[in-house]
């Protein structure tokens, strides 16, 4: 099947409304086409710089003007980051991502400490991803030289929901730093929520957005929302593992290369959950117990479920080098 970029709602729509098992049946196909079933990404996050975010995404536990048990902190020392992707390393991680509260990127002292993380973490041999808010060509540049790997910069949800949980800023200028990370050669990671209200047809939005992109991103993050006492979204519905199923699925069959990423909201879901979705085309992970601020299962659940599940860990950079492939076929 060739890669399209050229989807519409209506096809999408078509895919993600399928009855769920002939949905899963043709993600699964489609997923063993491109990638070996039994392989799943494990990725850790560390949250670098948390909390204080000027930003008012309706989520997030980290704006400042939401009262949450969250304590806004400085950027962390990086000999700690570097202690603690040590040890991601040595659980069995292979990608690891670091996290800013932060609007946008300064180039300031901090973004200097932030290179400097990116390029230990990469001499640690893991692939190194950061999410910190928007950027400019010239920052993304200076992050690849460091080493940076990767890019992750969510979408969130539809152009037309965007406004109903995010004022502060607009989907065009999301989509102007995943074109600024593109033109810079790194790879990207991008994704969505679901569980914050919005309707089915702003999940197939998003999808559409996403694989309408001029290159599908490589990596596409699915997350149930984890709501959290303070912000405007704590008393969201949870949402069922049908409803992740379908978004994984879709996602799967429109962007067939892509990792797609079981994100947050694994704390809540059981193996079997979990094995639908992995069924379904995930495969990838966050590991440890901790997301940026939010639970996650426990390492030794997550063995467990590794075992009962038969997957296996994916080695880091098994990926063409997203460098070499766009040197390789010019655009
Ligand atoms: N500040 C940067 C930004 O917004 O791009 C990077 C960090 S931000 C916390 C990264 C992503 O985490 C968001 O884009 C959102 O998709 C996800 N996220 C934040 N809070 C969440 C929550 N409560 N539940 C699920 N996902 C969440
Ligand atoms: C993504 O899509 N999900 C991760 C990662 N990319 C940065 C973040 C989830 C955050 C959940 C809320 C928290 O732990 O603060
Ligand atoms: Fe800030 Fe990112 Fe949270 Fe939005 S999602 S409030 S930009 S940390």
């Amino acid at each position: 099947m060739d890669i399209r970029h050229d989807w519409t709602r209506e096809a999408i729509a078509d895919i993600y409304h399928a009855p769920v098992l002939e949905l899963i049946y043709r993600a699964a196909t489609v997923h063993r086409q491109y990638h070996d079933p039994q392989e799943v990404q494990v990725c850790t996050l560390l949250s670098v710089k948390t909390g204080g975010c000027p930003e008012d995404c309706a989520y997030c536990p980290q704006a400042a003007r939401y009262h949450t048990d969250v304590q806004a902190r400085k950027l962390m020392p990086t000999h700690e980051v570097l202690a603690a992707a040590r040890q991601a390393r040595q659980s069995g991680s292979t990608r690891f991502c670091m996290g800013a509260a932060w609007r946008e990127v300064r180039d300031n002292r901090d973004f200097d400490r932030v290179l400097d993380m990116v390029r230990g973490v990469n001499d640690l041999g893991l692939e190194v991803c950061c999410t910190l808010g928007m950027l400019t060509a010239e920052q993304a540049e200076k992050l690849r030289d460091a080493g940076l790997y990767a890019y992750n910069h969510n979408l969130d949800t539809s152009p037309e929901h965007y406004d109903q949980i995010i004022t502060t800023r607009t989907y065009d200028d999301r989509l102007q730093t995943l074109e600024n990370v593109r033109q810079a050669r790194l790879s990207v990671c991008s994704g969505g929520i679901i569980g914050m209200g919005e309707s089915v047809t702003d999940r197939i939005g998003l999808l559409h957005t996403l694989a309408t992109l001029p290159e599908h991103p490589e990596s596409v993050p699915v997350n149930a929302l984890v709501p959290v006492e303070g912000t405007p979204l704590e008393d969201q519905a949870r949402v069922s593992v049908w409803e992740m199923v379908r978004m994984i699925a879709t996602a799967r069959i429109l962007m067939p290369k892509a990792m797609v990423r079981l994100s947050a909201g694994r704390v809540r879901m059981n193996t079997e959950e979990q094995a639908l979705c992995f069924l379904a085309g995930a495969n990838s992970i966050f590991a440890g117990d901790k997301l940026l601020t939010t639970p996650n299962p426990a390492p030794d659940r997550d063995q467990e479920l590794f075992q009962t599940l038969n997957i296996r860990p994916r080695k880091a950079f098994q990926n063409e080098n997203p460098r070499v492939k766009f040197e390789q076929i010019p655009q």
